[in-house]
């Protein structure tokens, strides 16, 4: 059997204003658009994958949030209604996908014997978090790619970045072990905005967007610094600032999954690109690929 690779690794923001925005008919809230630079990038992010061979999803996402270990779905089918807790106005979403539990129980099971603690989620009435479903929504719609769906172990609310980002970077180097061994060719998706500072109050519309910007100028000042290490190659740079990072500007990046997919792709020297940058409700969102495909011998 051929090796397993990972074919990309992609930076993808999960605020369910998105989806809203997009209209999809899995989703009953309906807007009139808004956040066009950033579905633009999306849009942009889907061409650059769409002739680029994968297996499927490899999902982590800030908003499955375990406090006991790291946790993968372990069911074949997930289906039902997902709704954002904060934003029910914008995010009801029926949704029907496919897990490759073949996958995520050898990830599983390698960060077993790595040391880490895991667990297998079994229980059929479990709810598919918003976080996940937004992020594969933008770069898959068809959803025709299964997927594997990490949680987010809340290492920092027991420790600290520190401790958490050990964890992140021994689970990205766990998946990639088993990513290799499984001979799938997988694309990372790390479900995180950047800065996320967010206002208190909703615009009406929510989608007016001449209310729409960053909280604040060091907020801008943050996520500029970390798009410039991402797209000058800067990886580990990146990780070394990271804890300053998720303090300063209360960074969605503190639930591990830029972390966790940095360490996945070896911390890697090569430049990612950036398909666009936007603001959510004040909160800084860039999406960027990291090609890994295009990197030699995959
Ligand atoms: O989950 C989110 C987010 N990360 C950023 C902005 C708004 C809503 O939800
Ligand atoms: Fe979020």
């Amino acid at each position: 059997m051929a090796k397993g690779s990972i074919v990309a690794g992609c930076l993808a923001p999960h605020p369910p204003h998105l989806v809203y925005a997009e209209n999809p008919p899995q989703n009953e809230p309906v807007s009139e658009g808004g956040w066009e630079q950033l579905r633009w990038g999306y849009e942009r992010l889907r061409e650059s994958l769409a002739d680029v061979d994968y297996d499927v999803l490899v999902v982590l996402s800030p908003h499955w949030q375990t406090y006991v270990g790291t946790h993968f779905i372990g069911l074949e089918k997930c289906k039902s209604k997902s709704v954002d807790p904060v934003f029910p106005n914008l995010f009801r979403f029926d949704y029907d996908l496919n897990i490759d539990v073949e996958l995520a129980t050898a990830i599983h099971d390698q960060a077993k014997s790595d040391g880490m603690s895991v667990k297998m989620m079994e229980n059929p009435d479990f709810r598919v978090d918003y976080g996940t479903i937004t992020s594969c929504q933008m770069v898959r719609p068809e959803w025709d790619k299964p997927i594997v769906s990490i949680s987010s172990n809340r290492g920092l609310s027991y420790y600290s970045v520190e401790v958490m980002q050990e964890m992140m970077m021994q689970l990205g180097r766990s998946t990639a072990k088993a990513i290799e061994k499984s001979g799938k060719k997988c694309v990372l998706l790390a479900s995180n905005s950047l800065s996320h500072r967010h206002f208190v109050t909703e615009t009406n519309p929510p989608e007016d967007m001449s209310k729409e910007h960053i909280t604040s100028h060091a907020m801008h000042l943050w996520d500029m610094r970390m798009i410039d290490l991402m797209r000058s190659g800067k990886a580990q740079q990146l990780i070394d600032e990271m804890p300053e990072f998720c303090e300063q500007a209360i960074a969605e990046s503190d639930g591990g999954a830029l972390t966790w997919m940095i360490a996945a792709m070896g911390v890697p020297d090569q430049p990612a690109t950036l398909h666009g940058y936007g603001t959510i409700i004040g909160t800084g969102n860039a999406i960027m690929e990291w090609p890994c495909y295009k990197w030699g011998e995959n």
